[in-house]
């Protein structure tokens, strides 16, 4: 059986691509709805609708187990999807806070986001849950998603979006920074530089590929068969686009792709 892959588009495929390299015999379902991207400005209800929308669309394709690669949705309703679905799921919530808590030596944190997950505090509930003397300092960053996007990794634009959001959270002293957003692990050449060496960059994709293979483990879910894992993509419109720019993330070729509507 595959593992499932939800995200509200193209930005989950960090996630996805750092599970192909850490297990590299697992067969992958990925849904990216990219029709409704993106959910970060978004109401909890609208988000929550959509998430459920994609849940069930992955249980249909009889995975064995869901990664909730956006952050969005994470933040916003995991624990109702872990309770309605018969396979495990998970979110890039924890395993990012885990690797925060692990990483900070001054204990004073930034965490980085869209609107709804910096507004939702899901990093500081996870992180103060694991050591309460943790300062955090948040900081929603909207324009990255579409910087990413356009591509735009290395370039003046993106230095200069970059400075002007981080300045505060260096400020603030963090030594560690939280990529808490699909599409940052993309942007970390520039996010580094801004933010200087001493700052430790998060990735939450990376940590979550290893959340993955501890559940496959301990579950005994791993693959066992040796034939070539094949990967599948479904997103809910602008395939061109999803092959063009997620060619670029995952660095090997989408194909096949599919489009569905995940209201059906
Ligand atoms: N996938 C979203 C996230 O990780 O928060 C980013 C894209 C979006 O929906 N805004």
């Amino acid at each position: 059986k595959p593992i499932g892959v939800f995200d509200s588009g193209i930005g989950g495929l960090t996630v996805a691509g750092e599970i192909m390299k850490l297990l590299p015999k697992e067969n992958i379902v990925y849904f990216g709805d990219t029709a409704r991207v993106p959910y970060g400005p978004k109401s909890s209800e609208v988000v929550t609708q959509f998430a459920f929308e994609g849940l069930r669309f992955l249980l249909g394709k009889d995975v064995k187990l869901i990664v909730i690669a956006c952050n969005t949705v994470s933040a916003t309703c995991l624990d109702k999807l872990c309770a309605s679905s018969p396979v495990p799921v998970i979110g890039v919530i924890e395993p990012g806070a885990r690797a925060a808590v692990a990483a900070t030596e001054n204990q004073v944190v930034g965490v980085i986001g869209t609107e709804r997950t910096i507004k939702s505090c899901a990093y500081e509930r996870a992180i103060h849950a694991l050591n309460k003397q943790i300062k955090i300092h948040s900081k929603a960053c909207p324009l990255f998603v579409p910087l990413v996007e356009e591509g735009w990794l290395e370039n003046e634009a993106a230095f200069y979006t970059a400075k002007t959001y981080l300045e505060s959270l260096k400020k603030q002293g963090i030594d560690t920074l939280v990529l808490a957003c699909t599409h940052y692990p993309l942007l970390k050449l520039t996010l580094g530089k801004v933010m200087g060496e001493t700052v430790r960059l998060v990735d939450s994709a990376w940590e979550t590929a290893r959340e993955v293979q501890r559940i496959l483990i301990d579950k005994n879910l791993k693959r066992q068969d040796n034939s070539p894992a094949f990967y599948q993509y479904f997103v809910s419109d602008n395939p061109e686009k999803f092959v063009q720019v997620g060619e670029n993330f995952l660095k090997r070729p989408i194909n096949p792709i599919n489009v569905i509507d995940p209201q059906i």
